[in-house]
């Protein structure tokens, strides 16, 4: 898989060089392509940003250097090209796991007020929000997004972590504990050091079912 992301400000996806994704990245298995729009821009001035039309606070970003940009990094329009902004349809696990199946995608970081509308009819298949706030940019959802994805990519994630995750059953997780066994005055449930794992599984389901109806009660319905 390959992903591309266009920005304004490409040092910071630095930040994916970390850990599981800098680890999947140097295996070969996923390749991270960051484009600084404002290498396409035709003004001489290299300016990506300009007054809204309308009138209203903040500036828009020009179609022209986000055309361009798209143009040259997916001139066939083989990758599906994603914009994320915080009136797209809203993110879930699902539509992750469609994204992991793409060869390629493109992902657009708007900034300021957003980006010229034409900029997203002509050249973007989607808009999706990774949740229903507002950021300064798209970076953090691009890295949000690359980072969700990249799970799903053979080799990066062990095959049991996925498997444990398919089978909860759209609960939230139950508590994890690790050594020692007991901090300060607490200590580790005695069933999960029983040894029993019908009763483990069974403890660890009603653990779920508990967490999900406290937090997340819209999960049960
Ligand atoms: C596009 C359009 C995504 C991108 C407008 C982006 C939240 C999300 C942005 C804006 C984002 C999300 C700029 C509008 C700042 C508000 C960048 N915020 N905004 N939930 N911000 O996925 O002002």
């Amino acid at each position: 898989m390959k992903i591309t992301v266009l920005t304004l400000f490409p040092e910071m996806f630095t930040a994916l060089e970390a850990s599981i994704m800098g680890r999947a990245q140097k295996a070969g298995k996923f390749e991270l392509e960051v484009v600084d729009l404002r290498d396409y821009t035709e003004d001489k001035h290299k300016k990506c940003d300009d007054y809204p039309f309308g009138g209203g606070a903040g500036m828009v970003m020009m179609a022209q250097p986000i055309g361009s940009a798209i143009e040259a990094v997916d001139p066939d329009h083989r990758a599906r090209r994603i914009y994320l902004s915080p009136k797209g349809r809203r993110l879930d696990q699902t539509h992750v796991i469609a994204l992991a199946g793409e060869e390629s995608l493109v992902l657009l970081c708007g900034h300021y007020e957003g980006v010229d509308q034409r900029a997203i009819d002509l050249f973007i298949d989607e808009e999706l929000s990774i949740g229903d706030y507002v950021l300064t940019g798209g970076e953090l959802p691009a890295m949000v997004l690359t980072d969700c994805v990249a799970r799903y990519i053979d080799g990066v994630l062990s095959p049991a972590s996925l498997v444990d995750e398919s089978f909860s059953e759209g609960l939230l997780e139950y508590p994890q504990y690790t050594r020692p066994v007991e901090y300060r005055g607490r200590t580790v449930p005695e069933i999960l050091r029983s040894g029993n794992h019908a009763e483990i599984d069974k403890w660890r389901h009603e653990q779920a079912l508990a967490v999900t109806r406290k937090n997340r009660p819209d999960l049960l319905k």
